[in-house]
């Protein structure tokens, strides 16, 4: 978790930083604070202050063009002008991203400095589960942790429906919980789980992210019906937000993303997204090119083998359908 200090290091670091069209660093050690970004919106972000005599208190802060490159999750290192307004100084180093490709082909950063994400599916809307293997492939790429959340368990008539989505998602270690917001169900658990660090969760529209967040942490965060015609979010939430834990911790509730797709990864980190073939990747012959039929790629015997699920091997097809 964050360091709520500034360090030498750090302030000698932005002074000499060339690389991000940030301003030279001009200020006084002194006047420098860090704060950590805990929403960010088009043109501006809230700032939480982690230092100094405005400890605690969130200000919002604009932002300049040669600095939007920032997200939630951030930490900054922040000053105030004579008039109190909040300066952004620099982004400082990120211990971790997690990065989606926006429309125009630049890649943006839908959270900052995570350790682990919950991607949150449910019994309804349906679950897509080539969308479940992108986000956990970008997980994995950027070395994040993943966990998967089935919410609103009350729905299932009968778990039947979930033990095969459960079984092969824990067979690749990934922590399940199953949960409702409605009625508490296996909230006990998920609260351990996202103590003590900095966690987001992720996921379709209508899944009930902001409803495991409110229910988890007694917020208000607003919270969508589905449309009832096609049983489908309507994206409620709209920007990142982080909330502070009393366990010292922060969860971010993300807004549904419509499309999240992996068409910047290279064919290497896709397999590599898949934690199935991880055994097998250092020994295929055909290490810098594509896996395919001949004899000797042992990707391809892991998935003639069965190494891998029909679900999960349909997803790793999609994605390989797309990456460059
Ligand atoms: N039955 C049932 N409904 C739930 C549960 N959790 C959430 N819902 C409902 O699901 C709908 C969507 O919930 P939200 O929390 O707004 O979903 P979200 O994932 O935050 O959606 P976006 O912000 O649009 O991405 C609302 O009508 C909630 O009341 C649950 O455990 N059981
Ligand atoms: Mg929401
Ligand atoms: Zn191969």
């Amino acid at each position: 978790m964050a360091k709520k200090r500034l360090t030498q290091k750090q302030l000698t670091r932005i002074r000499s930083r060339r690389d991000q069209n940030v301003d030279r660093l001009k200020k006084n050690a002194d006047e420098v604070f860090k704060g950590l970004v805990i929403a960010r919106y088009s043109k501006h972000v809230q700032v939480l202050i982690l230092e100094g005599p405005k400890v605690q208190k969130i200000y919002k802060a604009n932002l300049r063009r040669q600095l939007d490159n920032i997200a939630v999750g951030d930490e900054l290192a922040v000053s105030f002008s004579k008039e109190q307004t909040l300066v952004i100084e620099a982004r400082l180093d990120r211990r971790s991203e997690l990065l989606r490709p926006d429309g125009f082909g630049n890649m943006k950063a839908i959270a900052a400095n995570i350790d682990e994400v919950f991607i949150v599916i449910a019994k309804v809307p349906q679950v897509h589960t080539t969308l479940l293997d992108r986000y956990l492939a970008a997980a994995e790429v950027a070395g994040i942790d993943a966990s998967i959340v089935i919410n609103k368990a009350d729905l299932f008539s009968d778990n039947g429906e979930v033990l095969s989505l459960i079984s092969i998602y824990e067979a690749l270690d990934y922590p399940v919980y199953l949960v409702s917001a409605k009625t508490g169900l296996g909230l006990t658990e998920l609260d351990e789980a996202i103590a003590n660090k900095t966690c987001v969760f992720a996921g379709q529209s209508g899944v009930g992210k902001s409803s495991l967040v409110n229910t988890l942490l007694g917020t208000d965060a607003k919270v969508g019906e589905l449309s009832s015609s096609v049983a489908k979010g309507k994206h409620t939430t709209t920007t990142a937000e982080l909330y502070s834990l009393p366990s010292g911790g922060q969860l971010i509730d993300s807004p549904g993303i419509r499309e999240f797709h992996l068409t910047h990864f290279k064919e290497i980190q896709v397999y590599r997204g898949f934690r199935e073939f991880h055994s097998v990747l250092g020994q295929c012959q055909f290490r810098d090119s594509r896996h395919n039929e001949a004899p000797g790629c042992a990707v391809n015997a892991l998935i003639d083998d069965g190494g891998i699920s029909d679900s999960r091997l349909n997803s790793l097809e999609y994605i390989l359908g797309s990456s460059v």
